[in-house]
């Protein structure tokens, strides 16, 4: 009862290596054509037949291993960041905390960036207020109580200083008040270990809040892979391959609630991108990961 041998079985160990070598993107067919040309099998194999056989010789489900070496890894003990977008405390999106954990629990994260405005300072802001508007304590007070989940969430991370948050700063600038009377971002937010930062660069992708521009042309005028936030309604990112470099630029959404009285400012404009970010395996495999709404 022994299993039927093909008399094409000698030839198994070169058919697999014509598939791997043509890194299985030749059909069963244009292999045995080429099998009977190399070894001239006009007379003794069957087109039809040979390309039976070559079917259940090749798996084609399996991967090749060169294939498989030149994807990006994001498993094997490699620094996976997540990038938070722009929160606008304490008008953020209702879900959005859960869904940034979700992310970085799904993409094996071990490192938080927040990409700037956590808070959005709308008491304070250059423009006009609503006058319906909560009061500074107020809206401060509610501010901390919501930055105080996503501390909980991620009790360690870098915060990009964004224009929201430094709008504070700017007024006591307006009124000559020297840096030194003012509390840090830490102190007033109880964040103790949020490192707030005006940018920082991990594995060769520098992070920023953005207000120069966008992730796109940023990483064109430095040739520095870039991510950024700040302008709420994109979320997109571009590769730039020369024969020299391979860089990115990310733009990641927002976590901003619409609908607040804070954003009336952008109420005419288009729909913002609620989503997050992640790069991944070293600086190698940036990815926008956007809310299901
Ligand atoms: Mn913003």
């Amino acid at each position: 009862m022994g299993k039927k041998v093909s008399k094409y079985s000698i030839y198994e160990k070169i058919i697999k290596q014509i598939h791997f070598d043509n890194h299985g993107v030749m059909g069963d067919t244009q292999i045995a054509l080429l099998l009977i040309e190399r070894y001239q099998l006009g007379n003794s194999a069957s087109l039809d037949s040979l390309r039976k056989y070559i079917g259940k010789v090749i798996d084609r489900t399996e991967i090749p291993k060169e294939l498989k070496e030149s994807c990006v890894d994001f498993n094997g003990g490699k620094e996976n960041i997540l990038i938070i977008g722009d929160l606008h405390e304490p008008f953020c999106r209702v879900g959005y905390l859960q869904f940034c954990k979700d992310v970085y629990n799904r993409f094996n994260c071990n490192k938080v960036i927040f990409i700037g405005d956590i808070i959005d300072n709308h008491y304070s802001s250059y423009h006009e207020t609503n006058p319906n508007a909560l009061g500074g304590m107020d809206e401060l007070e509610l501010s901390i109580h919501k930055i105080k989940m996503w501390y909980n969430a991620f009790p360690v991370a870098d915060v990009i200083i964004g224009n929201h948050d430094r709008m504070i700063m700017r007024k006591a600038q307006t009124s000559s008040i020297p840096s030194a009377w003012i509390k840090q971002y830490k102190d007033v937010l109880n964040t103790p270990n949020w490192n707030f930062v005006e940018s920082i660069v991990y594995n060769k992708v520098l992070y920023i809040h953005g207000e120069g521009g966008t992730a796109r042309s940023k990483m064109k005028s430095e040739l520095h892979s870039c991510v950024q936030g700040h302008l709420h309604t994109q979320a997109y990112c571009e590769h730039l391959v020369g024969s020299n470099f391979r860089i990115f630029g990310m733009q990641v959404g927002c976590g901003i609630d619409h609908s607040s009285y804070a954003m009336a400012y952008a109420k005419a404009s288009k729909k913002p991108a609620i989503g997050c970010g992640v790069v991944l395996a070293n600086g190698e495999m940036p990815i926008n990961i956007l809310m299901n709404l």
